[in-house]
């Protein structure tokens, strides 16, 4: 966690929110967003380090020779190169996705840095419109959040077609909570984090506005009663913190 933020920010501190906007137009996966985005996830995403860590573990776990690992909603490709850095010495490959032009060139420029005998296929494109094939690992690491509501059950039973026997899903998602009392307090404690980690109200309040009608949550039951219709024989959640969660989803049988 970041508890310190410098009086001159370095150009790679998230200020896109710092200074008072007329009218706070809907977020965009663009290249302001793109050059602050690995400050602004850790400052914004409890648990963001873990679950990447725990995504390295699984993958390593259930990677099957011979398959493909997905990284759907890649954005820089932190969870490409983690499970990259797990799989080294099996014949896997990685095929990372994400539909921000601005995104996928700067996740070359990550992945090109540091050599790898996993071979990884980058492409700008639509996750809910991109076969899945072979696959012993899929990762959604924050990104069915800003997928349309109504297309999330297809997406994930083309995720469960597309997986071996023996594969898996691990998808992060912030959360709500229908007990107003529970969401209310829970959120408190996210709006603490961020506030701990530099952001002000002003800041907190202009990223609330755009993010409205384009971040849209499900609550965890709303997550598991669509893994099991998707097919998955096992689901549920490996982490939480907050108001955030990652589930693991095993697909056991044929
Ligand atoms: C990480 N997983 O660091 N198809 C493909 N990509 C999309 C789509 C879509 N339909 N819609 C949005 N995106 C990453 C973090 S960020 C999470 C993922 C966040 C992409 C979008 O361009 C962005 O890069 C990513 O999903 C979400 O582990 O910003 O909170």
């Amino acid at each position: 966690m970041i508890s310190h933020i410098p009086n001159n920010p370095p150009h790679n501190t998230d200020t896109l929110y710092a200074q008072a906007h007329e009218a706070v137009g809907a977020f965009q996966f663009d290249e302001s967003v793109v050059a602050v985005f690995p400050d602004m996830i850790q400052r914004s995403v409890p648990g963001y380090q873990a679950i990447l860590s725990g995504i390295g573990e699984l993958t390593q776990q259930h990677a099957q020779n011979n398959s493909n690992l997905y990284d759907l909603g890649c954005a820089l490709g932190a969870a490409t190169l983690t499970m990259r850095r797990k799989v080294e010495g099996k014949k896997c490959q990685i095929i990372a996705i994400d539909n921000s032009e601005a995104m996928i060139e700067r996740a070359k420029e990550h992945l090109h840095a540091y050599h790898s005998e996993i071979p990884v296929q980058l492409h700008c494109a639509d996750m809910t419109q991109f076969p899945i094939e072979n696959a012993s690992v899929v990762i959604i690491n924050f990104t069915l959040q800003f997928i349309d509501p109504n297309q999330r059950e297809t997406l994930l039973k083309t995720i469960y077609q597309g997986l071996n026997p023996g594969g898996i899903l691990i998808l992060s998602e912030k959360l709500h909570f229908n007990d107003p009392k529970l969401q209310q307090s829970i959120e408190h404690l996210h709006l603490q984090f961020k506030r701990a980690n530099g952001y002000s109200e002003l800041e907190i309040s202009q990223k609330r506005s755009s993010l409205e009608n384009v971040l849209i949550t499900d609550t965890e039951q709303d997550h598991l009663t669509r893994f099991k219709k998707a097919g998955f024989q096992s689901a549920g959640i490996w982490f939480q913190a907050y108001n955030f969660a990652s589930f693991l989803a095993i697909k056991t049988t044929p």
